[in-house]
């Protein structure tokens, strides 16, 4: 894995999909520091205020150098005057104060245990907390109730990823399997398997890995793939989520699953171009499980899909945000012109950047 730029692009460019962000950058100390605060500020659904540190954060993985001086850090975009302040207190100090004190803290403790499950977002945490559930084992014990389940839902800062609450019990009951990070070997391998079944199904399919693993990362969370077939039209991609799901249930190898078809996801304007399934994968012998994500994209938008899905999140968020000064919306399910809503297809990951107007970011650059 590469840690620093290869290329002569402006590391203190504005958006983080104009620079360069390696997984490992020569400030991550700091950054893991201030990563503190910004997750205690979500946990607070401060989301302003954990943004302007996401902000922060992305700027300094793009810096290319070891910071020296508050002076130094204050001339990057988004580090205000707070961030340079803690920064000063850092290079003093060798901590954050504030860092210091929140990961001392039993409330926060428990916020961020519970928001490690998947499904659990800030407001769930909070509202388990509430309840006065201080353990994962309170937090299965509230759901294993009926009365408390009733109106509960999983939140999440992205509506795309808002989730039935039964997926809540489900991660709680796996959180063991599910807590295991996945190393690059294991996805290489599952991906393999669920590939080999889909070739039966529809011969001549093609993939990408995309997720934290096409970043570089060593372990994975999940494992996100996305899947084209090149004669596909809308129809098939959907057939071909539903019958590759369904194989991998009858085979024991998905335990879990939850399909999305366009019909979940209103606010895109050609949202069935794309299908998705949030599955559980066991890999049989193996006696573990883990989160898949399978997303079948028609190949007008294949390539867009693999840019959405390889994230970061905040290279994605600033994706957004630079296509809309263009004149474009960009997102997963295509890049459409805002004037006309009419489609431009990439036929290539280049082309996605280069329809952008943006250099092209190697995947393991987009650590933002
Ligand atoms: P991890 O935690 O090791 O899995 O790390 P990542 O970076 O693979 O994180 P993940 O899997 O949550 O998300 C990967 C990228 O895919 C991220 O930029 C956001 C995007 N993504 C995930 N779920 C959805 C979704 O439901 N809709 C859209 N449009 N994008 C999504
Ligand atoms: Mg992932």
């Amino acid at each position: 894995v590469a840690t620093s730029a290869q290329t002569d692009l402006n590391p203190n460019a504005k958006l983080a999909c104009q620079r360069e962000s390696p997984l490992v950058c020569p400030n991550q100390e700091l950054v893991e520091r201030i990563d503190i605060i910004r997750r205690a500020r979500e946990l607070d659904m401060n989301w302003q205020s954990a943004l302007s540190y996401a902000r922060a954060i992305a700027s300094i993985k793009a810096y290319p150098k070891k910071i020296k001086s508050a002076k130094e850090a204050g001339k990057l975009w988004y580090i205000g005057n707070k961030a340079e302040h803690k920064i000063g207190e850092y290079l003093k100090y060798g901590q954050i104060i504030e860092t210091k004190t929140l990961l001392e803290d039993e409330k926060y403790k428990v916020l961020r245990e519970f928001t490690s499950i998947y499904g659990i977002g800030p407001m769930t945490a909070q509202t388990l907390y509430a309840y006065g559930c201080r353990t994962l084992e309170d937090a299965k014990k509230f759901y294993d109730n009926p009365e408390n389940t009733a109106q509960q839902s999983s939140d999440d800062e992205d509506e795309n990823k808002r989730l039935p609450e039964r997926w809540i019990e489900v991660s709680l009951a796996l959180k063991d399997d599910l807590g295991i990070k996945i190393p690059r070997k294991e996805v290489e391998q599952i991906a393999g398997t669920v590939m080999k079944e889909l070739e039966a199904i529809q011969p001549g399919c093609s993939h990408t890995i995309a997720g934290g693993y096409r970043r570089g990362k060593p372990e994975s969370n999940d494992i996100d793939i996305v899947v084209t077939h090149p004669k596909a039209d809308r129809k098939r991609i959907q057939e071909l989520c539903q019958e590759l799901t369904d194989v991998l249930s009858k085979k024991g190898l998905v335990t879990h699953l939850m399909t999305l078809t366009g019909q979940n996801t209103p606010k895109s304007l050609h949202a069935d171009v794309i299908a998705k399934a949030l599955t559980v994968f066991s890999l049989p012998g193996s006696n573990r499980s883990c989160r898949l994500d399978l997303v079948f994209a028609v190949p007008e938008v294949y390539w867009t899909a693999v840019v959405g899905w390889t994230g970061s999140t905040m290279f994605q968020r600033d994706l957004r945000l630079h296509a809309k000064s263009k004149g474009l919306k960009f997102d997963s399910s295509g890049i459409t012109r805002r004037n006309n809503q009419s489609v431009i297809v990439a036929h290539s990951e280049k082309d996605v950047f280069e329809i952008l107007g943006l250099p092209y970011i190697h995947p393991t650059m987009r650590n933002a």
